[in-house]
């Protein structure tokens, strides 16, 4: 059979920014999972144009919630031309329903134990509504088929994935809901032998939590070590209580690390249950972790009820103190299947359902203690402001180290934020 895996884009009129693209892994993991007398073509739509006159026997698409609505525009499409349609990702996995509108088949959850019997129905001519997979054996993975889908990009970020799953469960993710709160590991030598054959000197690692299990975490920096490759990833804050932990890090290559830090408010944090809760903690891990040579990444959200107009001055004025190296400002986005989703919805305070806006970076729902519109105008003015000229030759001071990576990060970013408009969704000015 001919199969065609895609990638759709959010937006084909806005797509990520050169330096900001990172490649999926996922549809060359599940190209590995397939049985090599078929034919496959991998396409990230947010890299390169589809062709949409391609007559593939199947095609698998792989949704996020920004992504969706673009990808069964895509099903429809190929579906009208014959082909079966395949739907996986984390949308499908928390709407089902919604996506087999749009496919003959839906994959719930991991590819790997359940991708095989999903080619052979489908080669038989009776594959099923949906297949439901749990979390998986993660011991013995065919290795992801990273030849394909290969763009030529200006930074050459190869994706890796050491661990899945996430002990959290912070209200506004959905990641523990289709991964499951238990982290499971790929063996050590098996990363190493991907990295190996994924070739390149950048990686990302994946993983949700590279730390979430220190033990493994510690084996696989000892590993790392002697690949002599430079890594990113993203950690907890309670990164910054293992000096020996940072210290492996740095010395297997790891230059940053992007942090879930959320908010600088007290009252959130504990609500969140977060692992630090006092600002000045937050300030000392991230002194610490720079100080270890690791450039601190910083993810935040605003939109918490407990964010009123005050947190965005706030924000920036505490990053700017602690000379962060870079941030994503990101808003509150309800995504089906989190339990902020279902909060929002059941209080009437969606503005829309349209998936187009799902994507950290527009208002779709009626905060608790400002207007939708000072939500919006507040995440651009903490854009913009972090971004600012005075604030990037500041904070240059800490990064001076590797200023490649600072100065394409927060020019990268700098340049998105001149060029945002106020994110806010249609019809929020009927509920404001
Ligand atoms: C790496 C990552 C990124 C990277 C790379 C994205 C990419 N192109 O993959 C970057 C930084 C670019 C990124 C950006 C964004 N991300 Co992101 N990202 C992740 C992260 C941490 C890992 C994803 C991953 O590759 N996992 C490893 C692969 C193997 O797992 P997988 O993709 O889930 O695939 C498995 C199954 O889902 C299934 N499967 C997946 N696709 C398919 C297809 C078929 C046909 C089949 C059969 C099976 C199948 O099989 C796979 C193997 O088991 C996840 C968190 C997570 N743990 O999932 C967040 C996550 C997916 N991202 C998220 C979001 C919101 C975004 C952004 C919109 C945020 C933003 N504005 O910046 C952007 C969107 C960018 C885009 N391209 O549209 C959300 C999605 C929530 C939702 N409901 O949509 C997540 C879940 C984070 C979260 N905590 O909420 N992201």
């Amino acid at each position: 059979m001919k199969i065609l895996l895609i990638s759709p884009c959010q937006d084909a009129t806005h797509r990520t920014p050169g330096a900001l693209q990172i490649p999926q892994i996922a549809l060359q993991l599940v190209a590995g999972l397939t049985d090599p007398k078929h034919e496959i073509r991998i396409v990230e739509e947010e890299f390169v144009d589809l062709d949409m006159s391609l007559s593939p026997d199947v095609v698998g698409l792989s949704l996020m919630t920004a992504n969706a609505p673009r990808g069964y525009a895509l099903a429809d499409h190929f579906r009208a031309k014959g082909a079966k349609v395949v739907l996986g990702g984390i949308h499908p996995s928390v709407l089902p329903e919604e996506a087999a509108a749009h496919a003959d088949a839906v994959v719930v959850g991991e590819a790997e134990e359940v991708w095989p019997q999903v080619v052979a129905d489908l080669e038989a001519g009776r594959p099923k509504p949906v297949y439901r997979a749990g979390p998986a054996d993660l011991t013995n993975v065919p290795f992801p088929r990273r030849e394909l889908g290969r763009v030529k990009r200006w930074l050459n970020v190869i994706p890796v994935m050491t661990t899945r799953g996430c002990p959290y469960n912070c209200e506004f993710c959905s990641v523990s809901r289709i991964y499951g709160r238990k982290i499971r590991s790929f063996p050590v030598d098996w990363v190493v032998e991907d990295i190996k054959r994924a070739g390149g000197k950048v990686h990302l690692i994946l993983d949700d939590n590279v730390i979430g299990r220190p033990a493994y975490a510690e084996e696989l920096f000892k590993a790392l070590k002697p690949l002599n490759i430079y890594w990113v990833g993203q950690a907890s804050m309670s990164f910054a209580l293992r000096e020996d932990l940072m210290r492996l890090a740095y010395a297997s290559g790891c230059r940053a690390l992007f942090f879930g830090m959320e908010t600088v408010s007290e009252e959130s944090m504990k609500r969140m249950k977060k692992s630090f809760r006092d600002l000045q903690d937050v300030a000392d891990g991230i002194r610490r972790i720079q100080a270890a040579g690791i450039r601190f990444h910083a993810s935040v959200v605003f939109g918490f009820d407990s964010d009123d107009t005050r947190i965005f001055r706030r924000t920036v004025d505490f990053l700017m103190t602690c000379r962060v190296h870079s941030v994503t400002f990101n808003i509150l986005t309800p995504y089906p299947g989190t339990r902020v989703y279902d909060t929002l919805k059941g209080e009437g305070r969606l503005f829309t359902e349209d998936w187009r806006h799902y994507n950290h970076m527009t208002v779709v729902f009626r905060p608790a203690r400002m207007t939708a519109l000072e939500l919006a105008e507040g995440q651009l003015y903490a854009r913009r402001t972090f971004f600012r000229w005075p604030s990037i030759l500041r904070r240059f001071a800490t990064h001076w180290r590797h200023p490649v990576l600072y100065a394409g990060m927060n020019l990268a970013y700098r340049h998105s934020a001149r060029h945002a408009h106020t994110p806010v969704a249609p019809g929020w000015d009927k509920q404001a």
